[in-house]
């Protein structure tokens, strides 16, 4: 049985995998952490919690050991946009945080799942249809440290038997958490805009591809790369995973098919419009289907669909 310990539990992807993972192992071998508690007490009482600094390798040691944790889902990081505000920050706790967890790993013999993301692509990357193998020469921290963690995880495979996986994830959409701090984050504040105020103002600016995905997806993804069978893996990481690719216009149409009143403006952020066009239009996935059966359920429509269903209901919408 797994025991997992889960960092970084209460940002956007961690809150709802928490849930995801305790449905499927059971609450008391999911343990959630993070730097600072925050949020809703249903969160706390829903399985165990403890606070944790990645940069602290003793206390993740320490948890480890107290709970016989065999699997890390190490999430805790700086996204691409507040990694360019305070790239030394964003060192920090993006390198070091990930060597620990790795560290830790190494020591008491446990597996790791780490995610990378289509920041770990720059410019000179071949943007559409993007191989899995190819070049990696990102522009900004954000990147710079998901390249050095995707390296830095397969050393530890190869040098040490550290059983690493990771995906190279897109932008995550999802309705119960909200990111913090992404270049692709607009495609979540979309949705909250559009059914608030009937209206939003993108801050990347039209005809700007990037690759997607909805929460269901990526919890999903996470789970099955963690079950796959090792011998069928000949990458580890970190595995291309999308869903969809799309930019703000056609985002916007697909929400109008159920807010027709919706408009679209721009107010665009040229760091984070700096950091979009630097990443891939489009990932070629291939490998992930082929080496762990990856297959995402929800396209664009599908999402959209779900998304202003279930934001109804949270802002509670008449
Ligand atoms: C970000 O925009 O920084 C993240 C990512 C694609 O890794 N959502």
């Amino acid at each position: 049985m797994k025991k997992i310990l889960i960092t970084g539990a209460l940002g956007q992807i961690g809150t709802e995998l928490t849930a995801y993972l305790r449905e499927k192992y059971g609450s008391g071998n999911v343990i959630a952490s993070n730097r600072r508690k925050r949020g809703d007490e249903s969160f706390f009482e829903a399985g165990p919690f403890e606070l944790l600094n990645v940069l602290d390798a003793k206390e993740i040691a320490g948890i480890c050991k107290k709970y016989s944790i065999n699997q890390i889902v190490h999430l805790a990081a700086i996204l691409s946009a507040n990694a360019e505000n305070d790239p030394q920050t964003a060192y920090d706790i993006n390198m070091n945080g990930t060597y620990n967890v790795l560290e830790v790993a190494r020591e008491l013999g446990i597996a790791v799942f780490t995610p990378s993301s289509i920041a770990a692509f720059g410019a000179s990357t071949p943007p559409d249809n993007t191989p899995q193998d190819t070049i990696q020469r990102p522009s900004t921290m954000y990147g710079v440290t998901k390249v050095a963690g995707e390296l830095l995880c397969d050393y530890y495979f190869k040098r040490y038997g550290v059983d690493t996986r990771g995906v190279r994830f897109p932008g995550i959409i999802s309705y119960v958490a909200l990111p913090g701090g992404g270049t692709t984050d607009y495609a979540v504040h979309i949705y909250y805009e559009a059914l608030k105020n009937k209206k939003y103002a993108s801050f990347i600016k039209a005809g700007t591809y990037m690759d997607m995905m909805y929460m269901p997806d990526a919890l999903k993804a996470i789970y099955d790369l963690m079950e796959a069978n090792p011998d069928k893996l000949k990458h580890r990481n970190a595995f291309n995973v999308t869903a969809m690719s799309f930019e703000p216009e056609m985002l916007a149409s697909e929400i109008k098919k159920y807010i027709p009143e919706f408009q679209l403006t721009y107010d665009v952020d040229p760091v984070r419009q700096a950091i979009a066009d630097s990443w891939p239009n489009s990932l070629d996935d291939s490998a992930a289907r082929k080496e762990w059966g990856w297959k995402p359920k929800y396209d664009m429509a599908l999402m959209t669909k779900d998304m202003l269903d279930k934001l109804t209901v949270k802002l509670n919408i008449k």
